[in-house]
């Protein structure tokens, strides 16, 4: 079956083909079509044409939240299979696979039953002879680029949205990680998504991801991914003028007070930087701990991590899969590396595991390091892997500006019993999303996106519908006169 979809049929690409690998084993899972030039060209030709003549734009809202709640059935229905395909294609675990299927469910859901809410505003002329009309239209032409760490779920943030508001879409998920994709967009058309409203193309940053965001007829760029990758992408649009929401990533604190239960910040410090081996852009992956506490926790999270389980993801009792690829795991090594020449202890991690079943996939320990600072490489960058950072305060004042203490803006954390400190904290903190008490959840009614350098616009939420839309006015004088500006 080939696998790029555009204007409503399933084709090959012009580019060959490429192996989609395990990081389990570094086996191929499958071979999948590349698209080449000419097939992005084809694509925005189709969502160009479907967005200027066809019905997608016109189809009343009610129709269009229809179809995202067949996509929902849909979603449930295949729910075990698209799962399997993330665990393969991920190596996450296949409970949390199951986890982002109901997740993308509930997405599609919420846009659902927001595609018709909003007819828009009138608004006060002060004039009784004119209707003015502030109306939600769609933005046109979206190309939809997507990371490979959760693909099905940053997808469905972008997707669901943009048809909710009436766009057609070029999708360009990560070709590291393409499969569940595909598997979304097959179900876009069994749900009866017109010809062109929705297409995807396979391919890499340089090859298709580039053109796209150059492309003269793409109204809007939503990416999701790298910081260098979002500079390019917004330097990229800058020559047609395009609208950008990127969202790139964190360095997020997660921030201790000594009067935290002990048990509930050993256990929610481990989630936050370790869940899918820290592969993830709200990890918490800087750890700022109260001094009191700091020894004790410390010791104990380390001593956990040494004890979560690697494996197989499809495998019972596995806590962890590997890392996405060899490439991000030399990554990981090279962060770790530079820490301990600057200073910084290994108290977990710090390594590959032993195993021997283990040796083919792409594997790394959870890693903690303590007596780390702000000047690190490690603290300052977004590794994006299983590695916590300990950094240490006294007073309040000190935890936040710690935490304040990068160029991202992502989220944050903050533990504390005290919920006076806990909403001066929460204030505090230069991020988008800040959980007190908890760590990670997040839920499609609420924005999610950072500021600084993690990014603009919010995704989800009912920000994340108006990313996709024009504020259009229209001004209607029902008793037309001359205005007489001019004399003769
Ligand atoms: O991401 P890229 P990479 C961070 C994380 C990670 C780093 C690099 O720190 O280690 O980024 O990961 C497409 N024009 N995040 O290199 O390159 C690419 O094909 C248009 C954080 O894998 O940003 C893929 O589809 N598109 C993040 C997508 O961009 C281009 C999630 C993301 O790839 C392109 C992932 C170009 N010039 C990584 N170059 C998060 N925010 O959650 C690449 N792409």
């Amino acid at each position: 079956m080939p696998s790029l979809f555009v204007n409503g049929a399933w084709t090959t690409g012009s580019a060959g083909t490429a192996d989609v690998l395990n990081p389990f084993d570094a086996g191929v899972i499958e071979r999948v079509d590349q698209a080449g030039p000419d097939d992005v060209d084809r694509a925005v030709a189709a969502a160009r044409t479907a967005f200027d003549s066809g019905p997608w734009r016109t189809t009343p809202a009610a129709e269009r939240g229809a179809l995202l709640r067949r996509v929902a059935e849909f979603l449930q229905r295949d729910k075990e299979e698209i799962a399997r395909t993330e665990t393969l294609d991920t190596g996450k675990t296949l409970a949390e696979s199951r986890i982002d299927v109901d997740d993308v469910t509930a997405v599609f859901r919420f846009y659902a039953d927001l595609a018709d809410k909003d007819a828009g505003r009138i608004v006060q002329t002060g004039r009784a002879e004119v209707v003015s009309r502030v109306v939600p239209e769609p933005v046109g032409v979206c190309v939809l680029i997507t990371p490979w760490n959760y693909p099905l779920l940053q997808l469905s943030w972008k997707v669901a949205p943009a048809l909710a508001a009436g766009n057609t879409c070029v999708i360009k998920p990560s070709e590291v990680t393409p499969l569940t994709s595909v598997s979304l967009v097959r179900l876009l058309e069994e749900a009866g998504a017109p010809p062109g409203v929705v297409n995807i193309v396979l391919g890499d940053g340089p090859g298709v991801g580039a053109p796209l965001t150059e492309h003269p007829d793409v109204d809007m760029v939503s990416f999701t991914g790298g910081l260098a990758t979002g500079q390019a992408i917004i330097r990229a649009s800058a020559a047609t003028v395009k609208r950008v929401a990127v969202e790139l990533g964190g360095k997020n604190p997660n921030v201790v007070f000594a009067d935290t239960d002990f048990e509930t910040a050993v256990d929610n410090v481990l989630t936050a930087v370790f869940l899918h081996s820290g592969q993830v852009c709200s990890a918490g992956a800087r750890l700022i701990v109260q001094d009191e506490l700091a020894d004790e926790l410390v010791a104990e999270v380390a001593r956990r991590a040494d004890r979560i389980r690697l494996g197989n993801g499809f495998d019972e009792g596995v806590e962890v899969g590997p890392l996405v690829s060899a490439q991000h795991r030399a990554k990981i090594e090279s962060y770790v590396a530079s820490a301990q020449e600057e200073g910084a202890r290994v108290l977990a991690g710090g390594r590959r595991p032993d195993e021997p079943e283990l040796q083919k996939g792409f594997f790394y320990r959870p890693t903690v390091l303590d007596g780390c600072h702000a000047g690190m490489r490690v603290v300052r960058e977004e590794t994006f892997g299983p590695i916590l950072t300990v950094e240490r305060f006294g007073t309040e004042a000190e935890a936040i500006a710690l935490a304040n203490d990068t160029e991202y803006g992502l989220a944050g954390a903050v533990f504390t019993t005290d919920g006076a400190r806990a909403h001066r904290v929460a204030a505090a903190l230069r991020c988008g999303t800040v959980w007190i008490n908890d760590y990670h959840p997040y839920i499609p009614g609420a924005e999610w996106g950072g500021m600084k350098r993690s990014g603009n616009g919010r995704e989800l939420g009912l920000t994340g519908l108006a990313e996709y839309q024009e504020a259009k006015h229209i001004w209607h004088n029902t008793a037309p006169a001359p205005q007489r500006w001019f004399a003769s």
